[in-house]
């Protein structure tokens, strides 16, 4: 398979630092998703083999539904075994990030990430920010997951890819493509997920595995959401969701049950924007997600903290949460009037 990153300046320089490097940390962002969860036991699998110690850390555990992924257990997070974390990123000879692009995403661990040795990047988000030695970043690529993919046929290791990490490395792509429908989706990526189920990826399992495990008190919140505390602004081709702190406690929140509930948005009749407001305790929370040429990682970036993707970003406000809703709105129709359908 052709590799998108043949070419790439960085690649000699990476190969020798693989070759000095015997220890190797992997670090994701904070809240791993399915990308980063992939990407980096998908890699730590692989240099394993290559003969390379190596250690996963997270700044957080992954939630419930990525918890079967291959090597999974084996993780270090930084809530439940901070000074290990800490103590496999201060002993490592490389660190590679995955997934992520500025050390703040790495949350507790962004000290002793800036403290290690020597950075490596490997990452799809827009505006790198961090100091490495060797960086990969392509911001058209659907998922970090399908960049190592592309890393390791163009490091001549991609017939190191077993059973376990093609399952790693599919799931990565999956989700981050949102089941291969996203417009970051290409030719390319249907060619990697190919190799993939070549090597025992099995794509009805993985998909059930992720997306089928969802608790009757989500399922309930859900549909709460639709029918309740959603706005439809059909003139500007917008949905609106906004979660309380008090619809949480009704349905008894657990972290990572408003996953991907900011798609569904999406899914109406004429419908270009999708925001999603969630009160969390010490803040709130935004996710956006949009069709087409409207862009909406700048609006965050501008205005709520945030960044992300072009049609899928993250962001932040301080409560009170109708104040913060408000000002999104108010910014609405002049976004959406410079970027015309
Ligand atoms: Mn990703």
């Amino acid at each position: 398979m052709s590799s998108a990153l043949t070419e790439h300046p960085d690649l000699p320089r990476l190969r020798a630092l693989l070759a000095d490097a015997h220890r190797c940390a992997i670090v994701t962002h904070y809240n791993p998703d399915g990308d980063a969860m992939g990407s980096s036991l998908g890699l730590s699998r692989v240099l394993r083999r290559m003969g390379h110690a190596v250690q996963v850390v997270l700044p957080n555990a992954p939630p419930p539904f990525l918890r079967w992924l291959p090597g999974a257990e084996e993780c270090l997070a930084a809530d439940t075994a901070a000074e290990a974390c800490q103590r496999a990123l201060a002993e490592a000879d490389l660190v590679l990030c995955l997934d992520f692009n500025r050390p703040d995403r790495a949350g507790v661990l962004e000290k002793p990430l800036r403290e290690a040795r020597q950075r490596v990047l490997i990452d799809h988000h827009q505006r790198p920010d961090m100091d490495t030695v060797a960086a990969f970043s392509d911001t058209s690529a659907c998922a970090t997951s399908q960049m190592v993919v592309d890393l390791l046929e163009a490091l001549g290791q991609a017939h190191h890819i077993d059973e376990g990490t093609a399952t790693c490395l599919y799931t990565g792509i999956m989700t981050d493509s949102g089941s291969f429908r996203f417009s970051s989706t290409t030719p390319h990526t249907m060619r990697v997920a190919a190799l993939l189920m070549e090597r025992g990826a099995v794509p009805d399992r993985i998909h059930a595995a992720v997306m089928d495990d969802h608790s009757e008190q989500r399922m309930r919140l859900m549909g709460y959401m639709l029918a309740e505390r959603m706005t439809v602004l059909h003139d500007l081709g917008c949905v609106v969701l906004v979660l309380r702190r008090e619809d949480l406690q009704r349905f008894g929140f657990k972290p990572g049950d408003t996953e991907g509930f900011v798609n569904l948005g999406l899914s109406m009749r004429g419908i270009r924007l999708s925001a999603f407001f969630l009160e969390r305790p010490d803040r709130i929370k935004i996710s956006l997600r949009s069709k087409g040429a409207l862009p909406v990682d700048r609006l965050l970036a501008d205005h709520f903290e945030g960044g992300g993707h072009v049609n899928a970003a993250g962001g932040q406000c301080s409560g009170p949460i109708d104040a913060c809703v408000q000002r999104f709105m108010d910014l609405l129709p002049a976004h959406l009037r410079a970027h015309p359908a």
